[in-house]
């Protein structure tokens, strides 16, 4: 009743920003991602009758609190559907290259669900797996897969339509992905409140979820013919749309900081001098950068001397869930 999996983070190049469920976590839109294999969590579950609660480590820490809250809440619905009631020890490692301030919540969800589900031999199918893991935390989902990978909102109240499946694999396409650091300090305004806080007053919403389809068709459409300026140009225009929505909402936020633009504006500089490269950004101040194999020692030399910046993480993209 042991099992490790290891799990990557992904970055969306079509956000997924906000929910029109809370606890199941069922989105308002679809999203889409690059799973990304600079950052991973390998976790490890063992059940014991010896138990009488759940044990989370992370990186050999004892954890409490929320976050341990919050694991052991999904792991009570992975013994909804064993039918066991057994109690796990969790150990995570986060590989995270530096103190960066990078969300985990994608990588750990995917992890947990994966190890927990396997050693409890539930047998799950990736989209059953998807399923169950969204409900950890929703950006998850996607990372039960390599390569591409596509979250359907699906309608159902239940949320049994609503799970990622793969758009393309790992070996389909090698762009890259450097992430930006420039700062490793708690955030505000987590993304979990800033989506529903956008959600629930921003005058920009509307604007936003009507936007989302025409961005996944042409995004797919561009993936499959790897056609890198048009993926590029609609990853950074749905990141800025995404941005906008926290402006119009009350009290407005924003997860930018001057440090940020500066990024951006390099971003752009590359462009003027005919490199192709495209940012996004998620909930927090950190920039991802978008290129090609072919430019990436201009790229990371823009990035890495740009004052701003205080390191550059190189991905490829990703593999899926992996066992251990
Ligand atoms: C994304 N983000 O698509 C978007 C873009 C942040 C900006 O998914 O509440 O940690 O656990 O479902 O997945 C971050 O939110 O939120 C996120 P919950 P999650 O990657």
């Amino acid at each position: 009743m042991q099992a490790t999996a290891k799990a990557h983070t992904n970055i969306a190049l079509i956000k997924y920003w906000g929910k029109r469920h809370e606890s199941l976590i069922l989105p308002t839109n679809n999203s889409l991602s690059i799973t990304l294999d600079g950052f991973y969590t390998m976790t490890s579950v063992e059940y014991s009758q010896d138990l009488a609660a759940d044990q989370f480590y992370l990186n050999d820490e004892q954890i409490t609190g929320v976050a341990y809250e919050r694991v052991t809440t999904f792991l009570d619905l992975v013994r909804q559907l064993s039918g066991k009631q057994i109690y796990a020890t969790v150990k995570s490692t986060n590989k995270v290259p530096t103190a960066a301030g990078f969300a985990s919540s994608a990588s750990g969800f995917a992890a947990l669900a994966a190890a927990a589900a396997q050693a409890l031999q539930l047998d799950l199918t990736k989209e059953q797996l998807s399923r169950l893991t969204r409900q950890g935390s929703g950006s998850a989902c996607r990372s039960i897969y390599g390569g591409f990978v596509e979250w359907e909102k699906g309608s159902y109240e239940d949320g049994s339509d609503s799970y990622a499946v793969q758009i393309a694999s790992e070996d389909h396409w090698d762009v890259r992905v450097a992430a930006a650091v420039v700062t490793a300090t708690e955030k505000d305004v987590s993304s979990r409140e800033g989506m529903k806080r956008t959600v629930d007053t921003s005058v920009f919403y509307d604007g936003w979820l009507t936007s989302i389809a025409a961005d996944l068709k042409d995004i797919k459409a561009g993936i499959a013919a790897k056609d890198f300026e048009k993926v590029g140009q609609i990853t950074e225009a749905n990141c800025l749309k995404m941005h906008a929505t926290t402006l119009g909402a009350i009290p407005p936020f924003t997860y930018w900081n001057d440090a940020t633009m500066a990024v951006m504006q390099t971003v752009q500089q590359l462009r003027k001098s005919k490199i192709p490269a495209y940012f996004t950004i998620d909930a927090g101040p950190n920039v991802k950068v978008l290129y090609l194999p072919e430019n990436e020692t201009t790229v990371l030399e823009a990035l890495k001397t740009c004052p701003s910046v205080t390191d550059v993480i190189v991905s490829r993209v990703g593999k899926g869930i992996t066992y251990k």
